[in-house]
């Protein structure tokens, strides 16, 4: 069995999670289902990045140790989760003891060798932020964060030599035109951050203690991002006794990052890989952002709402809908209530919901529920059985290519053309003459093949939505074309989706 290793980036657990994690994670978990129905041995991680200042704080500042105030959102985060049905293999906290020995034996590896020295960070500090800044990034001389006055100064501090691997990751880029994607991402890397030249990086602290201690200097603790990395290969048991994932599951297939994060995982990690001398991810996706109202969401602005409370009001796989069909995986898209109360009333009320009530409805009326292919062909059922046997191949190729939202515009578009075969061979216009019974059931029989086979399509995207319509049509055929021989004995009809009065 082909191995399979797709990661989402592992979360902060430092503000509430808001539908702009969800989204990263649910197209994350319809990519990790498909593969799995695709035949692939799959691991699907997740997780949390628990260490580093910004964490400390927000413990004191509700009055916790950090590892308690961590604990809380954890398993809030995994509630959310499961809500929202994502089919993890593995949920990684960088707070884990395993995950805390492999970054430590990392650093000491790479200090060995010499690719990690000690020195002196020089820079700007505010203190109360306990932020270093360049020049640069002030505004108007001071920090950019609180305002107040900086001061130089200079910290004892290791540094991973960046620089000394330039050249191959260059190379690297040039040998696997697909590494990073989309291109547009990889050429920002090289043109505002490679070719300008990398510098070293610090990879430890001194003035704070919530990370991962450095062994053999432990005054230093272990830079967050240089910890919250190797997340995804400790998991595997990399340097550890039993490294048996590691050698199946690594090189990762795909890590699917924020557009904002492709920096550090397209130029520190493969350049830690590299110096670790261990193979390189096969692939970096920068994904946009959900914008809620044209802007960030926080909880400040007030355009914050706890994800769950959408899923409450609108179920699951509507939530997950939107998320892989709205906006184009790559690129930034607006959220808003009434968008998501489009694509509700729309495609899964207007669309699927209505086929399928519409196709089970008149299979009772007509049949007792009983219905079987009398073997009827004309031009336009034989149009409609191809469409129904092309969708597997333009499906995998559309996911082939990451292209998730047109994967489901394809599937939606053979439920649209059953809502039109119903249209043009009419139905109740065939019942009202019995000599015409067989073309009716063949007619009948031909839209729950579409019905079983889209399900059955739609299963990573809509799981909970997929399998009850499979109920509804009491079948359990997981083939992906069109059947000429199954025996249908359907259950009654239930509402898939209700329509949303917008006022
Ligand atoms: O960056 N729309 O964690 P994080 C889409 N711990 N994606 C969004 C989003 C939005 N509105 N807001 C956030 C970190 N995200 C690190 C990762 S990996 C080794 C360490 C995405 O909790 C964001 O782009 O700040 C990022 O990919 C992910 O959520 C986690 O963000």
């Amino acid at each position: 069995m082909e191995k399979y290793y797709i990661t989402t980036p592992i979360y902060y657990p430092s503000a509430n999670f808001h539908i702009g994690h969800c989204y990263c994670t649910i197209v994350s978990d319809a990519i990790a289902r498909y593969k799995r129905m695709k035949g692939f041995d799959v691991f699907f991680q997740t997780g949390t990045d628990e260490h580093g200042q910004k964490i400390q704080k927000k413990a004191e500042e509700c009055g916790k140790t950090p590892k308690e105030y961590v604990d809380e959102i954890v398993a809030d985060a995994q509630d959310l989760w499961k809500t929202l049905n994502i089919s993890y293999d593995n949920f990684i906290r960088t707070t884990d003891e395993d995950h805390i020995e492999c970054v430590q034996k990392i650093f000491k590896k790479l200090y060995d060798q010499g690719d990690i020295y000690k020195g002196e960070y020089k820079g700007l500090y505010c203190t109360p932020c306990e932020s270093f800044w360049t020049e640069s990034q002030l505004v108007d001389g001071k920090c950019p964060d609180c305002g107040r006055d900086v001061y130089e100064v200079s910290e004892e501090a290791y540094f991973f030599k960046l620089s000394k691997y330039q050249d191959r990751l260059v190379k690297y880029y040039e040998e696997h035109p697909d590494f990073i994607e989309p291109i547009s991402r990889k050429n920002e890397m090289l043109n505002n951050f490679i070719k300008p030249g990398l510098e070293d990086l610090c990879v430890s602290r001194t003035s704070f203690d919530w990370g991962i201690p450095v062994t053999f200097d432990d005054k230093h603790v272990v830079y967050v991002w240089l910890d919250a990395l190797t997340n995804y290969i400790s998991s595997l048991g990399y340097l550890s006794e039993d490294d048996s994932n590691f050698k199946k599951y690594w090189p990762a297939d795909l890590h699917i990052v924020g557009k904002e994060i492709v920096r550090f995982h397209t130029i520190i990690w493969p350049i830690i890989l590299m110096a670790l001398d261990i193979d390189i991810p096969k692939k970096v996706f920068g994904h946009g952002w959900l914008i809620v109202n044209g802007g960030k969401i926080s909880k400040s602005l007030g355009n914050y709402k706890d994800p769950r409370e959408y899923i409450e009001s609108y179920g699951v796989d509507a939530v997950r809908y939107f998320a892989l069909r709205e906006v184009p995986f790559g690129s930034d898209g607006n959220f808003s209530e009434e968008a998501l109360i489009s694509r509700i009333n729309g495609d899964l009320a207007n669309i699927l919901g209505n086929l399928v009530q519409r196709t089970i409805s008149m299979g009772h009326k007509y049949f007792d529920g009983k219905i079987e292919n009398k073997g009827f062909e004309d031009e336009i059922s034989k149009n409609f059985i191809e469409s129904i046997d092309n969708l597997e191949s333009i499906v995998e190729e559309k996911m082939d290519k990451l292209e998730i939202s047109s994967a489901l515009e394809e599937i939606f578009n053979v439920l649209r053309a059953s809502n039109k075969y119903i249209d043009d061979t009419t139905p109740w216009i065939l019942a009202k003459d019995e000599s015409l019974s067989d073309q009716l059931q063949t007619v009948l029989y031909n839209l729950i093949e579409s019905i079983r086979v889209c399900a059955n399509l739609l299963k990573p995207y809509l799981p909970t939505t997929s399998e009850n319509i499979l109920k509804q049509i009491n079948s359990n055929d997981e083939r992906l074309s069109f059947v000429n021989n199954n025996k249908y004995e359907l259950n009654q009809p239930e509402i898939l989706f209700k329509r949303i009065d917008v006022k």
